[in-house]
């Protein structure tokens, strides 16, 4: 018989993480509301997309940005640590994009998108996309100012993904399941990560896509359009 694993577990304020200091969630939070007022004026329909490392965000963004932007105008703030490629890629789709470099920080935050806001002719967009920075652990806390919020799961990061990082689903309106081409190489069934997020977050919409294969994209990109309706 398998003898029952050890756990250890920290107790409130003994992890040393300046990050989670309730003051500048706090503050965060606060910049949000004024981000999320100022699309509102604007009338535009922020989403915030998170999910793992090479889960396919920017795939999917691209495919949503060339199918949404015969109709509207979008414009995308993309997150990631030094680098443009992911913003060079989705700006050839036909949006408007701004890169957010973190650096080592492995999350956006609403000041940062509140910089980002201030170089868009806001006047002339109807959907603002905002790719997080990919991990399932950080971007969960931040909220941005969005309206929804979505999280990009992949069948290559294996059956157990979703279970492990419960914490991001519960902030999340939306699931992606990407990549279901691959689901019999890799032995993974959508449908258990489908239910183990709608355990986690009862009422969360979830959709099974293959960016690459198009499958299921057209449909995501139809739910997003309704909410901009
Ligand atoms: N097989 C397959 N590959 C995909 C799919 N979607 C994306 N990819 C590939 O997966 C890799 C990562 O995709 P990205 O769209 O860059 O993923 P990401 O989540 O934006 O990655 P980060 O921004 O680095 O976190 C690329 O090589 C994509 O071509 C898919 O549906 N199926
Ligand atoms: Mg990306």
């Amino acid at each position: 018989m398998q003898r029952k694993t050890k756990i250890i577990e920290s107790i409130d304020g003994e992890i040393f993480d300046i990050e989670l200091s309730e003051d500048l969630l706090k503050k965060n939070k606060e910049i949000a509301r004024e981000n999320k007022k100022l699309l509102e004026k604007h009338n535009i329909l922020g989403i915030d997309i998170m999910g793992a490392i090479g889960a396919g965000k920017t795939t999917l963004i691209t495919k949503i940005v060339s199918i949404l932007s015969k109709k509207y105008k979008i414009a995308v703030l993309c997150g990631d640590l030094t680098t443009t490629l992911d913003a060079d890629i989705i700006k050839s789709a036909g949006a408007e994009v701004i890169q957010i470099n973190t650096g080592k920080e492995c999350h956006l935050d609403a000041n940062l998108v509140r910089k980002a806001l201030k170089e868009l002719s806001l006047n002339k967009i109807d959907l603002l996309i905002i790719e997080n920075v990919g991990n399932l652990i950080c971007p969960g806390e931040f909220v941005l100012g969005t309206h929804k919020r979505m999280v990009v799961v992949s069948v290559t990061e294996g059956p157990f993904m979703v279970v492990k990082h419960p914490y991001i689903f519960m902030e999340a309106d939306v699931g992606v399941i990407n990549k279901i081409e691959l689901k019999d190489v890799m032995d993974v069934e959508p449908k258990k990560l489908q239910s183990a997020m709608k355990k986690i977050k009862p009422g969360i919409k979830v959709f099974e896509t293959s960016a690459r294969k198009n499958i299921g994209v057209e449909i995501l990109a139809t739910f997003i359009s309704k909410l901009l309706k």
